[in-house]
């Protein structure tokens, strides 16, 4: 009778080792918010390097708004369901970071792109272009579209936002410079990342600032709703919409001359540099340290900075001459 036992349980060792042995390693990609075409662009990415990596299967995620709370939850059921590793765009970057913790205790690799969370909360943050080129970029572009004088206000995303916090600050900085010292920073509001707040927001500005020459909307659903308020409100000429946006976006916006000129990354390599990296953490290749250099596949190499930091490519510039021929890609 042992015989038919053993045997027995030597298939079902060999099934069970078959099944880890082939088993993809899974991926979550935890974004700030879903249904951001942003994201869903980053997505598309992830999944193409989930495909060039093989094995890799990518739980898309996110909450349905743009809160620490919503990404909190979703990170304790991803650590029920042991994956192997948690790519978040963090909507705040203190609040994630015990959560996170909870998941690298568990062996879970965590990285941050595009939003960070503190350094303790996660192995590596990969940002999508140099903090201080962007607050550079921000305010180059408004002074192209309104010229060296007037009132220009912020539309961000959510007030604790770790990416766009650190471009307005980096705003700041180059406005406090002599040669933008036209242009007045008169407010900063949030649309908190969703289509109809930030609609209202832009409208709320109108009325509180007259004379209001430029909005600047580091995010992509922000620039789009302020452009189209300004549309809508008949303000084209006379007030501009600048910041970051996607060109399948904001084509309809520059042709209206609501946007002279806007930036943005390759969302698309963003998403899949970061499963590329993600994918080295994974496999033990890369351990998380200063001046450790990760692969990001077919876009590069980066080198972790002293807060284990590291910087894509320079954002790119779209205007009337360029900005159709991008908008079929994101
Ligand atoms: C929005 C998000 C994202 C940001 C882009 C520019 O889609 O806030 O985090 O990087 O805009």
């Amino acid at each position: 009778m042992k015989k038919p036992i053993q045997a027995l349980l030597a298939t079902l060792l060999c099934t069970a080792f078959a099944q880890s042995a082939f088993a993809a390693d899974k991926i979550a990609l935890v974004v700030k918010s879903l249904g951001n075409g942003f994201f869903d662009a980053a997505n598309q990415g992830a999944q193409d390097a989930a495909k060039e990596l093989k094995n890799i299967e990518i739980i898309y995620t996110g909450p349905a708004k743009a809160t620490a709370e919503g990404q909190i939850e979703i990170i304790n059921s991803l650590i029920a369901q042991n994956v192997q590793a948690i790519i978040i765009s963090a909507n705040d970057p203190d609040a994630l970071v015990p959560v996170l913790k909870k998941a690298m205790q568990r062996g879970i690799k965590v990285i941050s792109f595009d939003s960070g969370v503190k350094k303790e909360g996660r192995l590596m943050h990969l940002n999508p272009s140099s903090n201080s080129l962007i607050g550079e970029k921000l305010v180059k572009m408004t002074q192209e579209a309104i010229g060296s004088t007037g009132e220009v206000a912020v539309l961000s995303a959510t007030a604790q936002a770790t990416n766009q916090n650190i471009w307005i600050d980096e705003m700041k900085k180059v406005l406090a410079m002599p040669a933008y010292s036209g242009l007045k920073l008169v407010s900063v509001v949030y649309g908190d990342d969703q289509t109809d707040k930030s609609y209202r927001e832009a409208q709320g500005l109108f009325k509180s600032y007259p004379n209001l020459k430029a909005i600047v909307a580091p995010t992509t659903v922000g620039i789009a709703a302020a452009a189209k308020a300004v549309q809508d409100e008949k303000k084209v000429g006379t007030l501009f919409v600048t910041g970051l946006g996607l060109p399948s976006e904001m084509a309809g916006h520059v042709k209206s001359g609501a946007v002279k000129s806007f930036a943005i990354w390759n969302p698309i390599d963003l998403g899949y540099s970061s499963v590329y990296a993600a994918s080295q953490f994974i496999s033990g290749k890369v351990k998380g340290v200063a001046g450790e250099k990760v692969s990001l596949g077919k876009v590069g190499t980066v080198t972790l900075d002293a807060n284990t930091e590291a910087a894509m490519s320079e954002p790119f510039t779209y205007d009337a001459t360029n900005v159709e021929k991008f908008a079929k890609f994101f």
